[in-house]
């Protein structure tokens, strides 16, 4: 069960801050994907991915983000994919999305993978394999139906979908999962709080911004400093795991910069809020390195090779679990991080570590389904 201040803060914050106008449209899309993937058997993936916004202004000029570019959550939602899950993709706009990431967000363009043979326009001769191999993936999941593209822009209509779907997925029950990749702002300006218009820099003109607010503006100038002053998101693992999808399988995700603190941080997400897996990551190890921190196997490092500039890995296989023999011969401290010792990686990871994690959380939730089907059945 919920705890009530857990829910007054729920209601306090669905009650102040206002839904987002798409939100209809996306819960209409969401309950008839749900109903038609629950009917065929096959289990269901909610992926959030990217940043969220946090605007100073209610007509927005200005607002405060964060680095990420939703390359987890579009890797991981292509591999969900390809081990057979269907795949709500809850992301920032305009962020990476699955497949056509291969092609955007790069200083090569796609018209680099281009190039015209005989009056036609056609893909270049050395990408056809890998553009064939991801057309073939994309084409598959389109005829399917086993993607659907969700967006937000804002901290508040992050929340807003991911309160109304994570409650259509109830009734999936185990089946269900939540993979919580997005990175979501801890602070926020309040709707009472937020200015009407673009906030003022000139003095001859401050206070003009302020519109309909009804206590101190968050974010203002005084002087010719801008002040902004944010109040804390509440967090709602609490309510996902406990009221809004008590039965899904949910995996959150760690960021931090200082490895001191990574594991640490994870086990203490997962004490307080009970679910099932906390995947933790550095800033700067994020694609080579994550540790898997839950009830079921403890903490588990998982990792990919380097490329060759940095330290070196004996073959390209991928290393999972703690006690892996082969990090021990190449030389890493197996229970934390590479970054501990100073090293981080440059360029691109061999392998993406996503085609790691999505396997064994896959296995994981069998065994959480299977253990929910002996509960039911006993
Ligand atoms: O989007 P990206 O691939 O650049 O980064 C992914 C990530 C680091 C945002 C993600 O793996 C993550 O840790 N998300 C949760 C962040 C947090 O709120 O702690």
């Amino acid at each position: 069960m919920a705890d009530s201040s857990a829910q007054e803060a729920e209601s306090h914050y669905f009650t102040h801050e206002p839904a987002p106008k798409d939100l209809k449209a996306n819960t209409t899309l969401a309950r008839e994907f749900i109903a038609r993937h629950a009917a065929g058997g096959r289990r269901v993936v909610l992926v959030t991915s990217g940043g969220t916004t946090v605007p100073l202004e209610t007509q927005t000029v200005r607002y405060i983000d964060n680095f990420s570019a939703g390359t987890r959550g579009a890797t991981s939602a292509e591999n969900f994919l390809a081990n057979g899950y269907a795949v709500m993709f809850l992301h920032r706009q305009f962020s990476l999305l699955p497949y056509s990431r291969h092609y955007s967000h790069n200083t090569r363009s796609f018209l680099d993978f281009m190039e015209e043979r005989d009056g036609q326009v056609v893909v270049g001769a050395q990408h056809q394999d890998e553009m064939r191999g991801v057309l073939r993936q994309y084409a598959a999941v389109k005829r399917e139906n086993t993607l659907l593209i969700l967006s937000y822009v804002t901290i508040t209509e992050y929340l807003w979908n991911l309160r109304e779907v994570a409650k259509l997925m109830r009734p999936l029950g185990p089946t269900a999962m939540f993979y919580l990749a997005a990175a979501v702002s801890d602070f926020f300006v309040p709707q009472d709080r937020m200015v009407e218009h673009k906030i003022q820099s000139n003095e001859e003109f401050l206070g003009a911004e302020a519109g309909a607010t009804t206590k101190p503006p968050a974010a203002r100038t005084e002087g010719k400093s801008l002040i902004i002053d944010l109040e804390p998101v509440p967090k709602f693992l609490k309510q996902l795991v406990d009221g809004w999808a008590p039965e899904a399988m949910i995996v959150s995700f760690k960021l931090e910069t200082d490895p001191a603190l990574l594991v640490k941080k994870a086990q203490y997400s997962l004490n307080k809020y009970a679910h099932h897996l906390v995947i933790g990551n550095l800033l700067t190890t994020r694609k080579w390195e994550v540790v898997f921190v839950s009830e079921m196997d403890g903490e588990k490092w998982i990792r990919v090779p380097p490329n060759r500039r940095t330290k070196s890995f004996s073959g390209v296989q991928s290393l999972v679990g703690a006690a892996d023999p082969l990090a021990k011969q190449d030389g890493f401290k197996v229970d934390e991080s590479m970054a501990a010792d100073g090293t981080v990686p440059q360029g691109e990871p061999a392998q993406e570590i996503e085609s790691v994690i999505i396997p064994e959380i896959e296995k994981m939730h069998t065994k959480l389904i299977d253990r929910a089907l002996t509960r039911g059945g006993a």
